[in-house]
């Protein structure tokens, strides 16, 4: 019998009595939920420090269009904001009520990109439309959002991850796939884009040059385990346990030091993200050091209208 305090099963492995809907979001494309511990009667007993952020458009294989990249941006900026979550797992809902298809997510929706590089709204023309909102490819904003985020982000592919959901995979700290129905396929090419930024080279950081050219020259279809054997997934688990093992996952991230997560995850993205990177890093640095009795005295000095005293601050070697 349904119990009215969880949540609407969204997908297949879904487990409603680990999650709460997020309030405040008023979502059509996209579904947000915060893990949490019940007691047996489904009461709410905590928060637990895992979010689900997931696609909603089984029918369509999960494709995106530009509310989905808005909702998206969205919540993933929420999980930024919210001191208390450690990781976010990115995940497709369905399967699709259509044919059963599996899916992450498979790009941009292709029935809404016009000629003219905007992207169509249903009802939507060229005369109604206001283009600087709809030229915008700003799945690489979500992109830029996921990797600069001081949480751990894991690609929980359950499906199709192709053309633009491809590269979602690749920009992920971590992804663990379905072995059953994890597939991949990088379709840039074959529908005319192409993501020349990370989805392009960083995969080729992840796989290889040759590997990752194969990849998107080919465009050929990859399994959960054929990308574990490159470097690009980091496991392939049974399609029934994906989501507990994801949250294995979250439950590990989150016995560590928040501070060490963060400057490590800056770190890894450091030396191929150039001076943005270094500026990432160096603003974590800066909030660290402005914790130190050291720059206090920098600050007080200043505001007490004195020479600073670095007496008691040596110079280090
Ligand atoms: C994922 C694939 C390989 C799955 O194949 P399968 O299992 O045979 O399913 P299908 O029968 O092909 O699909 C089932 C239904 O879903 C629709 N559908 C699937 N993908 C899309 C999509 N991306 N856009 C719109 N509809 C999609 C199918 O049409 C089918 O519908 P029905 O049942 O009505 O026939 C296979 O589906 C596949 O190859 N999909 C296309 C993958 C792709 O090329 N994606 C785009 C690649 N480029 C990008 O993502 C770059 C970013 C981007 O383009 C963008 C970003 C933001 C805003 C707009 C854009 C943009 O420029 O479009």
């Amino acid at each position: 019998e349904s119990n009215p305090q969880l949540p609407a099963k969204v997908s297949d492995i879904f487990d409603p009595t680990r999650w709460r809907g997020v309030e405040g979001f008023d979502l059509e494309d996209m579904t947000y939920h915060r893990q949490v511990e019940r007691d047996t009667s489904g009461n709410v007993l905590r928060d637990l420090p895992t979010v689900r952020i997931a696609f909603n458009r089984p029918e369509v294989r999960n494709a995106f269009r530009p509310g989905t990249v808005d909702e998206l941006y969205r919540v993933m900026d929420h999980a930024r904001m919210s001191s208390d979550v450690a990781t976010v797992l990115l995940t497709g809902n369905g399967p699709s009520p259509k044919d059963g298809g599996h899916s992450f997510c498979s790009g941009g929706d292709q029935r809404i990109r016009g000629r003219d590089g905007y992207r169509y709204a249903e009802g939507e023309t060229a005369d109604s439309i206001d283009p600087a909102r709809a030229g915008r490819l700003h799945i690489l904003e979500v992109q830029r959002l996921m990797r600069t985020m001081p949480k751990v982000v894991i690609a929980v592919v359950n499906g199709w991850a192709a053309g633009g959901g491809h590269s979602l995979h690749v920009v992920s700290d971590l992804t663990i796939a379905s072995r059953e129905h994890g597939k991949f396929k990088q379709t840039d090419a074959t529908v005319g884009s192409f993501d020349a930024g990370y989805g392009s080279a960083l995969l080729a950081r992840q796989v290889g040059q040759k590997t990752a050219r194969e990849i998107f020259f080919l465009a050929r279809e990859y399994s959960a385990e054929d990308m574990v054997r490159m470097g690009a997934v980091n496991e392939a688990v049974d399609h029934a346990r994906l989501e507990e093992v994801a949250l294995e996952y979250g439950a590990d991230i989150a016995k560590q030091s928040p501070q060490a997560i963060r400057m490590l995850k800056f770190a890894f993205n450091l030396a191929d993200d150039g001076l943005a990177g270094q500026q990432v890093f160096a603003g974590e640095a800066t909030r660290m050091a402005y914790m130190t009795d050291e720059a206090v005295e920098g600050r007080d000095a200043f505001l007490e209208k004195r020479d600073p005293d670095w007496s008691a601050h040596p110079y280090y070697f």
